[in-house]
């Protein structure tokens, strides 16, 4: 069977490594369609945080405790860059790090699609599954906040809404810049046409999977195509299970629970993406109109836990 993932980062990441902890054991394939809404440049390098995170950790390169990063970094080139003053320096970029963001640069550069920049560092991370950015177009999430001197609204880059303010300015909007006109990655919408089941990740519903979704065409062939359509929810007896959700569902006026995530994607009888709603236990009593609900634990303490809510999205989605 094929399975097709829309993924955010850290939280993405990990329910991939059930994903293919279920497929290791089923002979499944499994397509990751990565967001790229996150990725910025820094110091004359792309940054794509999202596709790192999945990689580095179905890699086994991941710093566990961050979900981001390398584990047994260095940061000796991030303190010789604050030394010049050479902003930004609240972005952490480590040593071996910048060793993946110099080859992606490169590549970038001469002219290849980040597609092809991906699949050549999965040369050496070997993941395990297939990873595919949604978009190899520009398209990046801004987040529009009050300008600190009062002069009205300004949009700042995602990162520095998440790691320089820590999401702590109230965002009055999400803007994907460039979604209007990114088109699909190469592969993608092939994997869509071909796959049994698409799985959205228990990932952030407005800054991973709505970016992903934002790409048109991207989300005509989720919705139009064969597969059945079945989310995780992010949201866990009403909070998040990891990340600042919270504060990007509040700037959208979407509760923060299950059911408020399951009716932002809603049926996709109904204009919505969604077939079936995967909540937790605490969650059992969500209903979303014209979406199957069904509640298991979802808490991914290791990748056993994870492979069986798989299994449950699966049979969800009559894939099982
Ligand atoms: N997150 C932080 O909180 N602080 C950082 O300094 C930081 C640096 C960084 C560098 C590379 C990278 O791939 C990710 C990085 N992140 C950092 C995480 C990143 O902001 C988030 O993981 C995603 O953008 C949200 O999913």
């Amino acid at each position: 069977m094929r399975i097709v993932v829309l993924a955010g980062g850290i939280g993405g990441a990990r329910f991939l490594a059930g994903v293919r902890a279920h497929a290791h054991a089923t002979g499944d394939e499994v397509t990751a369609v990565v967001n790229v809404g996150d990725d910025v440049w820094m110091h004359g390098l792309r940054i794509t945080p999202d596709l790192d995170s999945v990689m580095y950790t179905l890699g086994g390169g991941i710093d566990p405790e961050r979900g981001w990063g390398r584990a047994g970094e260095t940061w000796t080139v991030k303190e010789e860059l604050a030394k010049y003053g050479a902003e930004p320096t609240w972005f952490g970029l480590g040593d071996r790090d910048i060793a993946t963001h110099l080859v992606r640069t490169r590549m970038l550069n001469a002219g290849y699609p980040l597609s092809a920049v991906v699949a050549a560092l999965c040369d050496r991370w070997q993941p395990g599954i297939t990873m595919l950015p949604a978009t190899d177009d520009r398209l990046e999430t801004h987040v529009v906040v009050a300008a600190e001197d009062g002069s009205g609204d300004q949009a700042i880059h995602f990162q520095e809404w998440w790691v320089r303010h820590r999401a702590a300015l109230p965002a009055k909007q999400f803007r994907f810049v460039g979604a209007d006109t990114a088109k699909p990655a190469a592969g993608v919408l092939d994997a869509l046409q071909a796959a049994d089941i698409v799985l959205l990740a228990p990932s952030n519903p407005v800054v991973s999977i709505a970016p992903v979704l934002a790409v048109s065409a991207l989300r005509d062939a989720l919705v139009g195509g064969p597969a059945p359509v079945v989310g995780v929810s992010p949201i866990i007896g009403g909070s998040p299970v990891r990340g600042m959700a919270d504060k990007c569902l509040s700037a959208v006026n979407v509760p923060c629970t299950a059911e408020g995530v399951g009716r932002l994607y809603g049926a996709r009888s109904d204009g919505g993406v969604l077939d079936g709603w995967l909540v937790d236990s605490t969650d059992a009593a969500t209903d979303v109109p014209g979406v199957r609900v069904a509640a298991v634990p979802l808490w991914m303490t290791d990748d056993d836990a994870t492979a069986a809510m798989v299994r449950a999205a699966l049979e969800l989605g009559g894939r099982a």
